[in-house]
């Protein structure tokens, strides 16, 4: 089914059917893995529509038309990873340009922008978004890209996405969200004003902890255009394996966000109450400082909680080394429970005087709460809280 036509149908149809017909040689239900480098064609420059696999293949069109689906957008490029989507859509830039960033974004983000691209003279500014006027006072004629993280990584801080998506529009700043932690189902940034929306697939969407890759969304088809020239011209496309896999996962991503969700919250709940735990961060809780603007922006609360232990990293590293179901991994997203520690894993690249004013400490241990049942859940981790 075109994507275009999928306007109207529920997330679920969506996930099963956008971007995905029938095969018309075999009638293959599934769309084949076009495991090819490279298309024949009839007449130089007279072909199918594919000639060379980093330009485009049919296994990537399909997974690429169904990501838009569930956007909510016209178009979608996917990449090899997170940050390949991230990298590419910073070459749209040029040196001397000026960006606005969350302070509180995936380790790894911050390091490509921190260590990476500001040698090609890009400026970034770091900073809590969570007052939209400071961020208005940080745009400058040079600004020309605003990156929003919300739910952050690993804080879990939200962010007014409707109010900053306004705000960088107005001064001709292009915005951008890193939706990862919500994942299409919780949460649509361009329905709330985003340019682009990314993610890395390698967590919710993909859900099943086995591809690495990230997808950019857009309804702007300048910037479209740009992108998906810089995809081809820089190269860092996904595998036509990783693509079906992908489009595998997304067939369930409505029904894993549900249960993910669901277990998060019983898991935070008794959190909440241990005595062994000093603070839960989980937008879902009403003790969330923004839990009103996570219920406002987002449809549900996901399935990422961060929570201090009492004590320092000798307590928290006994809770890491204990459990027995959760596994002690980076990542998240995955129907299988993960636990780490940011400090010294996810965030060990932000320097540590960034992770003090964060609150990245050594005690901070994060989780994302996978598909199992929720009793195990809570009881490996009580058992290991001890
Ligand atoms: O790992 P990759 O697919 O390149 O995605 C990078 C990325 C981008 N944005 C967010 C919000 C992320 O969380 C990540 C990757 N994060 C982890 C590996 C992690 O454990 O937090």
């Amino acid at each position: 089914m075109k994507s275009k036509d999928t306007g109207k149908l529920g997330f679920g149809t969506k996930a099963i059917h956008a971007g995905q017909s029938p095969e018309p040689r075999t009638g293959a239900v599934m769309v084949p893995i076009f495991q090819t480098s490279t298309f024949a064609q009839e007449s130089p420059g007279k072909h199918t529509g594919y000639e060379y696999a980093r330009t485009d293949n049919p296994t990537r069109t399909a997974y690429q038309e169904c990501v838009a689906s569930l956007e909510n957008g016209k178009y979608a490029l996917a990449f090899a990873s997170g940050l390949a989507t991230t990298d590419t859509l910073l070459h749209t830039l040029k040196s001397g340009d000026h960006v606005i960033c969350a302070d509180d974004v995936y380790g790894g983000t911050f390091r490509l922008f921190d260590k990476v691209l500001s040698r090609f003279n890009l400026e970034f500014t770091f900073m809590d978004l969570s007052d939209p006027h400071a961020v208005e006072k940080a745009i400058k004629p040079s600004t020309k890209m605003l990156w929003i993280e919300s739910p952050t990584n690993p804080t879990l801080k939200i962010f007014d996405i409707a109010a900053l998506t306004k705000l960088a529009r107005s001064k001709s700043v292009l915005s951008v969200v890193d939706n990862t932690f919500m994942s299409s189902y919780f949460q649509k940034p361009l329905d709330l004003g985003a340019d682009v929306v990314i993610h890395s697939i390698t967590k919710y969407m993909n859900g099943h902890s086995d591809v690495v890759g990230g997808v950019l969304i857009t309804n702007d088809t300048a910037i479209y255009e740009q992108a998906k020239f810089l995809q081809n011209a820089v190269g860092a496309i996904p595998a036509p394996m990783d693509c079906f896999l992908v489009m595998r996962g997304l067939k369930t991503l409505h029904v894993r966000m549900k249960q993910h969700q669901e277990n998060a919250i019983a898991v935070a709940q008794f959190l909440s109450k241990h005595p062994k735990i000093e603070k839960v961060l989980y937008p879902g809780l009403e003790s969330h400082p923004q839990h009103a603007l996570a219920k406002k922006q987002m449809s549900g609360y996901g399935g990422m909680i961060s929570f201090y232990v009492k004590g320092g990293l000798v307590e928290a590293r006994a809770v890491l080394e204990k459990v027995r179901i959760f596994t002690l991994a980076e990542s998240l997203g995955g129907v299988e429970s993960l636990i780490e520690h940011p400090a010294i894993m996810t965030h060990a690249s932000v320097p540590p005087e960034n992770r003090k004013k964060l609150g990245i400490s050594d005690n901070l241990i994060r989780i994302s709460v996978g598909i199992e049942d929720a009793s195990d859940l809570i009881a490996d981790l009580n058992q290991a809280i001890g």
